[in-house]
């Protein structure tokens, strides 16, 4: 059986242009101290260099921790620094050559936005090749430069009543709107502004779990 990650909250992601000027070690640090269990490091203007030697930095904390890590785009980066696995995008390498360099356990995410990409996600869930989606976004975001339009709720509804595949929704989820993305039916929510920007990260996670515990089905 694949490994479901998504068993969990909050799926926290790094943004260190959003981060007011903290080092990605030190929010993840902060992300950690508030017992955030799922983390991804999503960079995209560092150096490759760079950004092993964090991965490598991150992986450690998260491993001792008992977080998972997972590594955007960069399968290199997470097979050195022994990563729990990848997320990756549509234009990305297929699924299924991610799977082939990685091996079986590890976790492969992949970011979809419409029904056709999550019927071709389920199928890739159901061949023991994918472990998650992402679902988005829901509402409009500026954290994410090439996305397409906000899909809204529409496409979330089409993935709860359609597939079986483990999802995560994203995408201009504040505390303002959580509840009405959990209503209708995320169970993990990927927030990347609204935690990376908080000056307190720790107090920040607090008031969005108390979200997530009043929005319980
Ligand atoms: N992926 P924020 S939207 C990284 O729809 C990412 O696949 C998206 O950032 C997708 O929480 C997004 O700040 C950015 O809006 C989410």
């Amino acid at each position: 059986m694949i490994k479901n990650v998504l068993n969990t909250d909050i799926y926290a992601i790094t943004d260190s242009k959003l981060s007011l000027n903290r080092n990605t070690i030190d929010v993840v640090k902060e992300l950690l101290k508030a017992d955030v269990k799922l983390i991804q490091y999503r960079e995209k203007y560092k150096k490759m260099g760079e950004m092993l030697k964090e991965c490598l930095e991150i992986s450690r904390l998260c491993k001792e921790s008992g977080a998972c890590f997972i590594v955007n785009d960069h399968v290199d980066i997470a097979i050195l620094s022994k990563a729990d696995g990848v997320h990756i995008g549509q234009e990305d390498l297929p699924v299924s050559a991610i799977r082939q360099l990685l091996g079986e356990t590890k976790i492969i995410g992949l970011s979809t936005h419409s029904p056709k990409q999550a019927l071709e996600a389920e199928k890739l869930y159901k061949d023991g090749l994918l472990n998650y989606i992402g679902v988005g976004p829901i509402f409009p975001t500026k954290t994410k430069v090439d996305v397409c339009e906000a899909v809204g709720f529409e496409y979330l509804e089409y993935v709860v009543q359609n597939c079986t595949v483990p999802f995560v929704a994203i995408g201009g989820i504040k505390k303002h709107n959580l509840a009405e993305v959990i209503k209708h039916g995320a169970k993990c929510c990927a927030l990347v502004s609204e935690i990376v920007s908080a000056q307190d990260i720790p107090a920040q996670i607090k008031e969005i779990r108390t979200i997530f515990q009043g929005s319980k089905k």
